[in-house]
């Protein structure tokens, strides 16, 4: 990346901008989305910490009554261009939610390892505009809930829809979405196709079970107390942003003068419980299906990102896991979603084998945080430069590089600015 490359990442992070917030990409993704806005502030930052800042305040401004963050917050006016929109969703009627309409369903908990970034971008502009104690705030509820409403006796937090994980249609949800009967029928609107290739997006009959998923979700209020509710989940990306987003709360507590303890007991009661997915022959860490109690054992890049947490038991099998042929780190493109020599590997189909920025961002960022200085600075120089060759592509094939997916991806962009800045510009050695 050069000073080209940085222009060209701010011109999408500004094409995709829409006033106070980013959307994901302008044909595929209209809205705003929950994970991908933490993901944006965190390059976003870099240009200006004021609109990171904004980022991430229009998120928590659409913060349900009970703490949850949605995974999409809707621009009404283009409802028809993505589906299910707010329509589908009609989030006015249900009990709790807030007065902009949004999804109901949730998605990974990054945000506080985003506000505590954005903060220390700078502090100064932070603390006149009082950003991190309103984040605070709205961080501790959000948490609050996924502790109060979603954590089982495992001690991990379920979701109970694969939109709920970010990696979609992941080979982790194919025996749980079997399991269920329902389907929304034939008629499945796709708008999707419109602005992707449908071999590279999930299928029809993925998006059936996904649709009626959500609809008995929101038909019941959306209040987490349908005990029938065939798809709950335990995933080990999403409990190790929480735990890892615990340890940020904790740091912003220390900042604002709060007590950091709950937080930081939180995130190792978090990283204890791990240990139940944890499946030493396969080196990495796998989801649970709640309903049946089955453990879904395969490796994908969910399973090794507890490498975010400190403190985890496993931290070299799980470099070994990466550096073997399943992840072929420093071989592949990035990191694929799914392992290589899986016969459910698909190299174009979404979360199924492609290799994806943000995954990659935090895996970078894991590396470096547990001391494997090379490792994490051959992956970021690559990510940097991968990105800009193709038009900051959505994901990548792993094993030629090529772009899959949509182009001028915000997510993409922004964090493969954010690993420039700091390798490059701030002379980190990340
Ligand atoms: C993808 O998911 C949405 C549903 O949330 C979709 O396919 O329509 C996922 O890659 C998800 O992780 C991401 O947040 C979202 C927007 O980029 O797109």
């Amino acid at each position: 990346m050069s000073d080209l490359a940085i222009a060209a990442a701010t011109r999408v992070l500004a094409r995709n901008w829409r006033g106070s917030y980013t959307v994901p990409a302008a044909g595929l993704y209209p809205h705003q989305w929950s994970w991908d806005s933490a993901f944006i502030a965190i390059g976003l930052r870099h240009i200006s910490p004021r609109r990171a800042q904004q980022e991430l305040d229009t998120i928590f401004s659409a913060q349900w009554g009970d703490g949850r963050l949605p995974q999409i917050v809707f621009n009404p006016r283009l409802d028809v261009q993505y589906s299910p929109g707010a329509a589908f969703w009609r989030s006015d009627l249900i009990p709790n939610s807030p007065p902009v309409p949004t999804s109901g369903l949730i998605q990974p908990p990054n945000h506080a390892l985003a506000a505590l970034l954005v903060h220390q971008a700078d502090p100064e502009a932070s603390d006149r505009r009082r950003f991190l104690p309103r984040a605070y705030d709205r961080l501790r509820a959000w948490h609050g809930y996924l502790a109060r409403r979603r954590t089982a006796a495992s001690g991990l937090v379920h979701v109970v829809h694969p939109w709920e994980s970010g990696m979609d249609n992941s080979p982790y949800w194919d025996a749980p979405l079997a399991a269920i009967g329902d389907t929304f029928g034939e008629d499945i609107p796709r708008p999707d196709l419109d602005h992707a290739d449908a071999s590279h997006r999930p299928s029809n009959a993925e998006y059936g079970k996904y649709l009626s998923l959500a609809a008995r979700y929101r038909d019941h209020d959306c209040d987490d107390r349908d005990d029938g509710h065939p798809f709950v989940l335990e995933d080990p990306a999403v409990n190790a942003l929480y735990a890892r987003s615990e340890w940020a709360l904790g740091q912003i507590a220390e900042l604002l003068g709060h007590d950091p303890a709950p937080h930081v007991e939180r995130a190792r009661a978090i990283t204890a419980s791990l240990g139940s997915l944890w499946v030493p022959e396969l080196g990495c860490y796998v989801a649970r299906d709640v309903v049946s109690g089955q453990l879904q054992r395969f490796r994908t890049v969910s399973g090794v990102a507890p490498l975010l947490i400190p403190d985890l038991p496993h931290t070299a099998e799980l470099l070994a896991t990466l550096e073997g042929e399943h992840f072929a780190l420093g071989r592949a493109a990035l990191v694929p979603s799914h392992d290589l020599t899986a016969p459910t590997f698909d190299s174009a189909r979404y979360w199924r084998g492609p290799s994806w920025f943000n995954t990659a961002w935090l895996i970078a960022e894991a590396l470096h945080e547990r001391g494997f200085a090379e490792e994490a600075r051959g992956l970021a120089s690559r990510m940097a430069d991968l990105g800009l060759e193709h038009d900051f592509p959505e994901y990548v094939d792993p094993h030629s590089g090529e772009p899959r997916g949509t182009l001028r991806f915000s997510w993409t962009a922004a964090l493969s600015l954010d690993l420039y800045e700091r390798l490059h510009t701030r002379g980190e050695t990340l």
